[in-house]
């Protein structure tokens, strides 16, 4: 099977600034992916793997590293923009901090008007976590289309990854009609076609 390129030239990715919060994001112009998920489910991984560049966003062995709102621009103009959120469920972070962060989260993808389209990553081992699916809810609330990412696919035989897929997809029920799921993995390069494919749907829109 033959690959058709992406679109968009996800490689001139560059780094543009951190906001912690919603008041310091860039002017809300243009359009926008977020990648969101758990502490170390390897959004920041994901990334850099679909810009093929090995330090866009950081990555690290310590989870609750990405604690702000990170913003990649493609292309020469900043009006489509990558966003990596802070990872949320870090057990060790005090809970206080905990809430600060998500209410952070909520507040961005609730508010953000460029948000076209949320990739939303979950270890293939442990998908669909209580807090997953309250962004589930927030995005349906403002009908934002999600894709799911099920990462770190490398650690999971065929057969139990493909059940994995297949059983979020069944929990997913409700949903189908705005959120769609694939296996993905930043290590083996495994997925990266069909998240560019939906990514180009909703950044290569002509009015950004
Ligand atoms: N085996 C495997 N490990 C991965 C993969 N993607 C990420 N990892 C590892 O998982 C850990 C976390 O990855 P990150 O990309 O930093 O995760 P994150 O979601 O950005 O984490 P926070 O910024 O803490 O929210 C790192 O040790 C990565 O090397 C993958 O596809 N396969
Ligand atoms: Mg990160």
């Amino acid at each position: 099977m033959t690959s058709t390129p992406p679109r968009l030239n996800y490689q001139t990715a560059r780094f543009m600034i951190s906001a912690p919060k919603l008041a310091q994001c860039p002017a809300d112009d243009g359009i926008e992916v977020a990648f969101a998920g758990r502490s170390n489910a390897g959004k920041s991984s994901a990334i850099n793997a679909l810009t093929q560049q090995k330090a866009l966003a950081r990555t690290s062995k310590t989870p609750g590293r990405t604690q702000l709102i990170n913003f990649f621009s493609l292309g020469s103009d900043d009006a489509r923009r990558l966003v990596d959120l802070p990872g949320y469920g870090y057990a060790k972070v005090p809970e206080a901090m905990k809430k600060e962060w998500q209410a952070h989260l909520a507040q961005y993808l609730r508010r953000r008007r460029t948000l076209s389209g949320l990739i939303l990553l979950m270890d293939v081992r442990h998908p669909l976590s209580e807090f997953d699916i309250q962004l589930l809810e927030m995005a349906d609330d403002r009908d934002l289309p999600v894709h799911i990412l099920l990462t770190k696919a490398d650690k999971l035989k065929q057969g139990p990854a493909k059940a994995s897929l297949a059983s979020v997809k069944r929990q997913l029920g409700e949903w189908d009609d705005l959120v769609s799921v694939q296996l993905f993995s930043s290590l083996k390069r495994q997925g990266l076609d069909q998240t560019y494919a939906v990514m180009d749907r909703w950044l290569a829109s002509a009015d950004a």
